[in-house]
């Protein structure tokens, strides 16, 4: 008798627990699909279906004090707003030297540093409406820093003899 009435008590003191746990796992859930749909390149995002836009070492060449040339994207994001951002391909920083001079989107190495502000030559670069440039490298899953349209483009101290271009997509924004 007293053994029933304990464990009747004890299983209704242990009820709130088990509904506590309950709602913090689907919270848990939920937050985690939300994350992929934000983030995940093919389904979620708006703008999945968007072609790859072609950014080029000369033509879209961006150093610490120019920022004129950069691809325009005419996606414009929110800050805050998840962006998914992948490239593919190869580009030359020196014709002519394109064993030592050429690299994919990451850069030529992460410790050449030309320029001074910590992104190496030869990455793919980003910029937000009239926020900072930023590093994208091949793959940049984040949240926008600032509002405006996107920029990108290539980061160099010296833009004459760069040659070839990157595949970017972009998912996310509007
Ligand atoms: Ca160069």
């Amino acid at each position: 008798m007293n053994e029933a009435d304990n464990s009747g008590k004890s299983w209704w003191q242990t009820l709130p627990a088990y509904l506590s746990a309950i709602a913090t796992l689907i919270v848990a859930i939920t937050g985690v699909i939300t994350f992929i749909y934000i983030y995940h390149p093919v389904t979620g995002g708006k703008g999945k279906n968007r072609l790859p836009f072609p950014v080029d070492a000369y033509g879209n060449c961006t150093t610490p004090l120019q920022h004129d040339n950069m691809y325009q994207t005419g996606i414009k994001f929110q800050q805050g707003e998840g962006m998914s951002i992948s490239a593919n391909g190869d580009w030359v920083t020196s014709k002519g030297r394109p064993s030592t001079s050429t690299s994919d989107a990451n850069g030529i190495e992460r410790t050449i540093d030309l320029t001074g502000v910590g992104i190496p030559i030869g990455a793919l670069v980003g910029k937000i409406g009239k926020g900072d440039v930023f590093f994208i490298g091949k793959k940049y899953e984040q949240q926008a820093k600032d509002s405006g349209e996107l920029y990108l483009g290539y980061w160099d101290n010296y833009c004459p003899d760069n040659e070839g271009s990157v595949s970017v997509t972009v998912v996310g924004g509007n």
